[in-house]
């Protein structure tokens, strides 16, 4: 009984702090992406291969998050766009108080969107609200057809999956048709996306669209 009051009181502080983020960002007039999925799963090199386009649009920070390291800051700098790390120690997800901290040292008069890269984890960041206004879920095919049917707060938590290594999956017997209908059936409303190597090239068109068109629609809905 404790114990859920201890959890209880968690979340609730925590939601505290991602309304303050929320009005924040939005005061900055800053759209926030809160990217989550397993270790592994392909987030980094996402992000490496979407900013190149976002930024020539748009202005854009990462804050990534990881156990250990600065790698993945490391990674986002050389697309040329700033990244500050969070380092947990041995947390398994980012919280909101972690995001104000980072949010302010960004310029945020000189933003217009901002990515997180949370924690490497299917399970504790999605209970975590940052103040963003998307979420998407990376799950890579080789991870299994099944992992959305297994992994269902997930998919319930996150407005869009995007199914990235899609080249690996005729070598791990993956239908990636199947892991998205699986998706649906847990959250018909999801949208699902692809990514991944053609050849030489790693496409990610469609993640870029889907971001571009959220950001559009706020900024209508912001006007109104
Ligand atoms: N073949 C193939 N490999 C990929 C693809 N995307 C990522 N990888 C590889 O998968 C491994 C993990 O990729 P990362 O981008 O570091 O994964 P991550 O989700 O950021 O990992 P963490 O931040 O540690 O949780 C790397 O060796 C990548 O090169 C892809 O589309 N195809
Ligand atoms: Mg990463």
């Amino acid at each position: 009984m404790e114990n859920l009051k201890i959890e209880a009181d968690i979340f609730s502080l925590n939601n505290q702090a991602a309304q303050k983020n929320r009005d924040t960002f939005q005061q900055h007039g800053v759209f926030v992406i809160n990217i989550m999925g397993s270790p592994g799963a392909g987030k980094t090199t996402l992000l490496e291969h979407i900013l190149p386009q976002l930024k020539q649009s748009h202005r854009i920070a990462v804050i990534e998050g990881d156990l250990a390291t600065e790698n993945d800051a490391c990674r986002i700098r050389q697309t040329g766009v700033p990244a500050v790390q969070i380092n947990t120690g041995g947390g398994c997800h980012l919280d909101a108080t972690m995001i104000a901290a980072q949010f302010s040292k960004l310029h945020p008069d000189k933003l217009d969107l901002l990515i997180i890269e949370n924690v490497g984890n299917l399970v504790c960041p999605i209970s975590f609200d940052l103040g963003e206004d998307l979420r998407m879920v990376i799950l890579s095919i080789p991870e299994g057809e099944d992992k959305p049917l297994k992994y269902p707060s997930a998919i319930l938590g996150t407005d869009a999956v995007v199914l990235t290594k899609t080249d690996l999956a005729p070598f791990v017997d993956v239908n990636p048709k199947t892991m998205a209908n699986h998706s649906m059936t847990i959250h018909p409303k999801v949208t699902v996306l692809y990514a991944g190597k053609e050849g030489n090239v790693y496409n990610a068109a469609g993640v870029i669209a889907y971001i571009r068109d959220k950001m559009e629609a706020k900024k209508q809905s912001n006007k109104v």
